[in-house]
């Protein structure tokens, strides 16, 4: 399901996760890797591509991809539009739990990112952060930045976390599904119980 306007959601019925993040910084590429689907959400190199919100049904709850922000040369009524559909959302939906707060590992932290952050403070909404594309940089300089964000992050507010991420080399999943999986009180995926019993 797509909305272009905050009146075009769907009924604020069940539990919703949103991803939100900086334009091209791997949001729908991360909800597809999370989900283990190849499009789910459309990925594309032109940066601003999903400009509605997406909605896409869960048992019982929703995982909701949200337009990209920060992208240059877009006209100022684009951006206002933008920040009506998703500062709407991120403020007045009320089944929205929680918001994964999505960041090029290279450029983490960017004032809409923070902006983003402090919508969730205000609302006592949970934040999580996904530094992704961690392929592009060595083990060490991932887990430096992941360090600095995790400080930064826990002075603005404790309950906040972050973790490394990519969607190519399939970093962090098991972590995102574990943190959406409680936010949206999912339950545990049948391969993993399958899994577990096995074990046994
Ligand atoms: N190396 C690498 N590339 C990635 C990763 N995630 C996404 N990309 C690439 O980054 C580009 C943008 O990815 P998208 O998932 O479409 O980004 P988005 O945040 O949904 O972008 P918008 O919808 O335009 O806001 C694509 O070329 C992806 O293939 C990652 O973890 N590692
Ligand atoms: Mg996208």
């Amino acid at each position: 399901m797509s909305a272009a306007r905050f009146a075009q959601l769907p009924e604020d019925s069940v539990p919703e996760a949103a991803f939100v993040g900086r334009s091209n910084a791997g949001k729908s590429s991360a909800m597809n890797a999370i989900c283990q689907q190849k499009s789910l959400a459309r990925v594309s190199k032109t940066p601003g591509r999903t400009q509605l919100i997406n909605l896409f049904d869960l048992q019982n709850a929703r995982l909701v991809d949200l337009p990209g922000y920060g992208f240059a040369q877009v006209p100022i009524k684009v951006r206002d539009a933008w920040g009506a559909l998703v500062g709407g959302y991120v403020q007045k939906r009320e089944t929205l739990r929680g918001l994964i707060v999505v960041m090029d590992i290279r450029h983490p932290l960017t004032e809409l990112d923070v902006q983003m952050l402090e919508w969730c403070r205000g609302r006592g909404l949970k934040a999580h952060v996904l530094l992704t594309k961690a392929d592009k940089l060595s083990f060490g300089a991932a887990k430096n930045t992941l360090l600095a964000v995790t400080a930064e992050l826990a002075a603005f507010d404790a309950s906040m976390s972050a973790q490394t991420f990519s969607s190519p080399d399939r970093i962090g999943l098991d972590v995102a599904r574990a943190k959406l999986t409680e936010w949206l009180q999912l339950q545990p995926p049948v391969v993993g119980i399958a899994a577990e019993s096995l074990a046994e």
